[in-house]
């Protein structure tokens, strides 16, 4: 197949959703067209079957703002009839679903049909997307798009709840490559940041508010009180400087590491004992996934997907949004129980199978072929 896939290129979720499955599919033989503004951060190699097509907006001194979504979708007109491409996935709402449907009506009056398969991640539809100011847009394009996906149960009902469509959705969730992310034997050196005694307390996102970066630092500064440890804060965004200078206040800053971006989040993943994720809404959750691939167990907040990811009592332990206190708890019951830690450890790996690429690559692959059947 010949299938074009547009996403934000960023470290974001969803970009890496969308590239983790381009290359998938590409190593399977299918011909990969990422459309997009700038190279997706984890497509950094090269391989035969991709081609990215960048989206170059030029400045023009009456525009404002620069029209993005006008030159996207003509970018997605071209590559579709100079590619051929039998179809277009596009991921995160806005504005990849309605530059789609533009897409294809330009080139029905060409006479070429192409579906366009909508995923939705998560802010698309529980934040940005609500907002009145996108709604009537997103409704429309989620209608309108050949199939749509969500990465949660959860994400499917808000979908439901917030936006005005009957659209059929169908819940695939996000997959992790458990090759990539595995335990490691020596907890990767532990990184030679902390003691053999110490334990690892990791977080990883974009430091936004709907993540609550605050509250994996108040958790922190609890469970040192009791557990000798470290934590590691992986990523970057608009709290990381209220975050380090929370770090300051509450006086833990020197246990703390701010590593930024990175690109290869499997080489710290193996040196954690525990991963925080304590956020005000997630859709699915992928850092929480690809650590416990990782064998490191969650605790996390009980919100939107999360209880679909991370189970309580197995995997790790979940407690209500922005209750620090509970999740210190849970997190000392965990690393002041070697037995447990490795109990979980174990089903967090076990649990993080059932979302493998292997699994999962397939529900994707049936719907476009469904689709081509048409
Ligand atoms: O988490 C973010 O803020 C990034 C966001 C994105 O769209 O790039 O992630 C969303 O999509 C991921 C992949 O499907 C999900 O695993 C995340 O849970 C979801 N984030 C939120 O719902 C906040």
């Amino acid at each position: 197949m010949k299938i074009g896939i547009v996403c934000y290129p960023t470290f974001g979720g969803s970009g890496v959703v969308a590239t983790e499955l381009g290359k998938a599919l590409a190593a399977q033989g299918h011909m990969i067209h990422f459309i997009t503004y700038s190279q997706p951060v984890r497509l950094d190699e090269f391989n035969a079957n991709i081609v990215f097509h960048e989206v170059l907006v030029s400045e023009y001194a009456l525009f404002q703002y620069e029209p993005y979504e006008v030159v996207l979708t003509s970018k997605m007109v071209d590559v579709a009839k100079h590619e051929g491409l039998d179809l277009l996935h596009v991921h995160y709402a806005i504005p990849h679903a309605s530059a789609a449907f533009m897409a294809k009506q330009i080139l029905k009056e060409e006479g070429i049909d192409l579906p366009v398969i909508t995923t939705l991640h998560g802010t698309d539809i529980t934040l940005v997307g609500k907002d009145p100011s996108f709604e009537p847009v997103i409704s429309f394009s989620i209608t309108h798009s050949d199939v749509v996906t969500a990465v949660s149960e959860s994400l499917k009902a808000d979908t439901y709840k917030h936006f005005r469509t009957k659209k059929d959705i169908k819940v695939i969730p996000n997959f992790v490559n458990l090759e990539k992310y595995k335990p490691s034997e020596n907890g990767c050196a532990r990184l030679n940041f902390a003691s053999k005694e110490e334990k690892i307390l990791i977080h990883i996102s974009n430091f936004r508010k709907v993540k609550r970066v605050d509250d994996v630092v108040k958790i922190f500064q609890k469970v040192r009180t009791k557990v000798k440890s470290k934590l590691i804060l992986v990523g970057d965004g608009p709290e990381r400087y209220a975050t380090e200078q929370l770090c300051r206040q509450l006086g833990v800053y020197d246990d703390v590491r701010f590593v930024g971006k990175l690109k290869n989040v499997e080489d710290i993943l193996c040196a954690a004992d525990l991963f925080l994720l304590p956020s005000e809404h997630e859709s699915f959750g992928l850092a929480a996934l690809e650590s416990m691939a990782a064998g490191t167990p969650v605790v996390s907040s009980n919100t939107g997907g999360i209880p679909e990811v991370n189970i309580h009592g197995e995997t790790g332990y979940l407690a209500n949004v922005g209750d620090v206190d509970a999740m210190a708890e849970f997190s000392i019951r965990i690393l002041t129980d070697e037995n447990l830690l490795q109990q979980m450890s174990e089903e967090s790996r076990k649990r993080a199978a059932l979302f493998s690429m292997e699994n999962i690559l397939p529900m994707y692959l049936d719907v476009y072929n469904s689709l081509l059947k048409k």
